[in-house]
């Protein structure tokens, strides 16, 4: 059995408005899930995040879980409405840090080590009403919002991460409008991506500054691109998204600034105008952006296969496409080869300083058996074939320090509502019932080796 290096962080991960619920309790303000979710039409199955997996409550039963499962970090998110109910720092709602900081007592108490997303969607409704992330005022609240934050559990937080996903705030929630708040404009998405790119250069002093000798990075969504057959206009088609989905969000942290040819793109297609600056980008904000970080976030769930719709289909050679038992519930492709050569990419063409996997799973609605037991061998399959590329990025020198699954529990996927269950421990959202499914006693087995068991295992 081939081991992870010493020290590989295993862990899993969660986010607030998907588990927390108590949206009305101890002063938390509206965010514009909640907000969204009221609207008609938004959520696949009308739910809401009021409840979830009542974590704010039973977050103890989970962390025991978690402990239980021999789980050694905890990947979370702090609901920002719960701190600062307006979104500014005007008025602090103590509350909603006292339930932080019982939450990262009673980790470190288990020795499970806390990493705290600060943005993980869930935006005062209130800064949404005054322009939201494509205001640059909003990247001015964000740094606020980590002051106040770290301030109060830097002393016992050593990892943060500013913002998760900036691709899905920017174009899902601006752009294509199925996340909160709904927008749908391009070129408001580029300024959200711009400003989220600012609030995160303007925070990372901040959070070194209150949370001495901790690890500060971003997480981004990264997808490895493929081109759906050799021809010409594929590849083209393939670089442009490898461009606005991947090279949009990591060339700015990584000092590049904004890639070239996805500028000339966004001027022919009418997101930014035809020549000249870049309306939000002020002077210096580039250099803020591209501080230097300890580590990136990679969150990999699947590849694309690109295929031009620009040219009539006779130019286009035979496309690869997924067998459906090669998907998830998502319909996304299962394609484990696509983190390896994203980790190698980011390594290699970014430099990055440490990587972590802060998130990776799948949708699968495996339940109870007649026996109780969940057998989700898809998922287990799933994680092997994932946590074999980690081990190979591992053996090639790749600096990767750990690895989050997605998620702990089933949870509020969004726009999905609770039909796609990507915990690998069941919730029975009637009762609250938690029953940890097969794969999280492979994973526990996986943790306390060190390694990958056999194949045949
Ligand atoms: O549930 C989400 C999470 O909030 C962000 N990353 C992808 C997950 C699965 O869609």
């Amino acid at each position: 059995m081939k081991r992870f290096p010493e020290g590989f962080v295993w862990g899993s991960a969660t986010s607030s408005y998907q588990i927390e619920g108590a949206a009305h309790e101890d002063g938390r303000g509206e965010s514009i899930w909640d907000r969204f979710a009221k609207t008609p039409g938004t959520i696949a199955d009308n739910s809401n995040g009021n409840v979830a997996c009542d974590h704010y409550h039973q977050f103890a039963t989970n962390i025991d879980l978690m402990a239980s499962l021999g789980m050694k970090a905890y990947r979370f998110s702090i609901a920002w409405p719960r701190i600062l109910p307006t979104g500014r720092r005007a008025h602090v709602e103590t509350r909603g840090l006292d339930f932080y900081d019982r939450l990262v007592d009673r980790l470190l108490e288990a020795k499970i080590i806390p990493f705290v997303t600060l943005y993980h969607w869930d935006l005062p409704q209130a800064l949404e009403d005054a322009g939201g992330w494509p205001s640059r005022d909003t990247a001015l609240a964000f740094v606020d919002f980590a002051d106040v934050v770290s301030r109060r559990l830097g002393d016992r937080v050593k990892h943060w991460i500013t913002h998760n996903e900036p691709w899905c705030i920017s174009v899902l929630g601006h752009a294509n409008g199925h996340h909160a708040p709904g927008r749908s404009s391009f070129p408001l998405a580029l300024a959200t991506a711009h400003h989220l790119n600012l609030s995160h250069g303007l925070a990372v002093p901040v959070l070194r500054q209150n949370a001495p000798g901790a690890e500060v990075g971003i997480t981004l969504n990264l997808l490895h691109c493929d081109p759906a057959s050799p021809s010409e206009a594929d590849h083209l088609a393939c670089r442009e998204l490898d461009g606005t989905f991947n090279r949009w969000y990591l060339d700015p942290i990584f000092g590049r600034g904004y890639p070239e040819d996805i500028v000339r793109l966004h001027r022919q297609d009418g997101h930014l105008p035809p020549e000249g600056e870049l309306p939000f980008v002020k002077p210096g904000d580039m250099d803020i952006a591209a501080r230097e970080i300890d580590f990136l976030g990679v969150n990999y769930y699947s590849r694309a296969i690109v295929r031009s719709a620009k040219v009539p289909e006779s130019d286009n050679l035979a496309p690869t496409v997924f067998a459906a038992e090669d998907a998830t519930d998502m319909g996304w492709e299962i394609h484990p080869e696509g983190l390896l050569k994203i980790l190698r990419r980011v390594h290699s063409e970014y430099s990055a300083p440490r990587i972590y996997v802060t998130e990776n799973g799948a949708a699968f609605d495996t339940g109870p058996g007649a026996d109780g037991r969940i057998r989700d061998t898809r998922r287990r399959d799933f994680l092997r074939g994932h946590l074999e590329a980690c081990q190979t990025a591992c053996d090639e020198g790749i600096p990767l320090r750990g690895y989050f699954l997605w998620s702990l529990l089933d949870n509020y996927e969004w726009a999905h509502g609770y039909a796609k269950r990507f915990g690998v421990v069941w919730v029975d959202y009637e009762t609250q019932q938690r029953i940890p499914k097969e794969s999280a006693r492979w994973y526990r087995e996986v943790i306390r080796a060190n390694a990958l068991p056999e194949r045949d295992a």
